[in-house]
C-alpha cells in the first residue's frame, strides 16, 4: 500500500464548492494535514496553463500529492481512503462496490439535479429566475432522492449501517437541499439520514453552511 506524506497534500480549490467540501470534509474525518489554495470562482486561476496541465477540465477541486495531481472529487475521496486506509472504504469486495454505486449515483444522477435548482436560486438574481421551471426542477430532485429512499429506510447510512464515503458526496448534496428554498416533499428517512451527518463536527465545518 503506498504511504504518503500528509505535510505534502495540497488542495486546489475554494471551499464553497459543493466538490471541494467533499474533499475538505473527508479530510477532516480522517484528521489529515493539508494545505489549501483558494481558486476557481471568483478567486479565478482554473484558467492558466500550469492549471490546466494538471487539470484538463479547468474545475475544483484538484489534489497535489508531492507530484501526483489528481482531479475528481469522488476519485479524490477515493485516493484518500486507499493511501490511509480506513473503515469508511472497506475492503470487502461488495461493500466497497455498494459504496462505488452510490458515489457514481451522486455524480450521474443527484448532481445535476441539485445544480438545475441551486445555479437560480442561487447565482441568479431573482429577476433573472423562472418560478416555474424552479417548481418543476424541486420536483424532478425529490424524485432523484426518492431513489434512495428505500437504503435510507434500511439503513442509518446510505451504503449501509455505517457511516461510510458513499454518505460524502450526497451528504453535502442533501444539505443543499434542505437549505433552499423550495417545496419539499416529506420523507422521513431522508430527513432523518441529513439530522444524522449534522452530529459529525466535519460535516458542519465544511459542508451543512450557509449556501453562497
Ligand atoms: N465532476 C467534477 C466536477 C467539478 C466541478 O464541477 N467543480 C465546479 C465547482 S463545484 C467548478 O469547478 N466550477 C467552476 C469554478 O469553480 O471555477 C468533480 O466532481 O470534481
Amino acid at each position: 500500500m503506498p504511504q504518503t506524506n500528509d505535510a505534502q497534500l495540497i488542495l486546489w480549490g475554494r471551499s464553497t464548492s459543493s466538490n471541494v467540501m467533499k474533499v475538505l470534509w473527508l479530510l477532516d474525518e480522517l484528521g489529515l494535514d493539508y494545505q489549501r489554495h483558494d481558486v476557481g470562482g471568483d478567486f479565478g486561476g482554473t484558467d492558466s496553463p500550469e492549471y490546466r496541465r494538471h487539470n484538463p477540465t479547468g474545475l475544483v477541486p484538484t489534489l497535489q500529492d508531492g507530484d501526483f495531481r489528481l482531479w475528481e472529487s469522488n476519485a479524490i475521496l477515493r485516493y484518500l481512503a486507499s493511501i490511509h486506509p480506513t473503515p469508511l472504504w472497506p475492503q470487502a469486495p461488495r461493500m466497497r462496490a455498494t459504496i462505488d454505486q452510490w458515489m457514481d449515483f451522486q455524480q450521474t444522477v443527484l448532481n445535476g439535479l441539485v445544480v438545475a435548482v441551486f445555479r437560480p436560486l442561487i447565482r441568479l438574481p431573482a429577476a433573472q429566475r423562472d418560478p416555474a421551471q424552479i417548481a418543476r426542477d424541486a420536483k424532478a430532485l425529490a424524485a432523484g432522492w426518492r431513489l434512495l429512499l428505500p437504503q435510507l429506510e434500511a439503513h442509518a447510512y446510505v451504503a449501509g449501517d455505517g457511516f461510510s464515503l458513499a454518505d460524502i458526496p450526497l451528504g453535502v448534496l442533501v444539505h443543499r437541499f434542505y437549505a433552499l428554498d423550495i417545496e419539499r416533499p416529506e420523507m422521513p428517512a431522508l430527513r432523518a439520514w441529513y439530522e444524522r451527518l449534522l452530529t459529525r463536527p466535519a460535516y458542519v465545518r465544511h459542508a451543512a453552511l450557509p449556501l453562497v
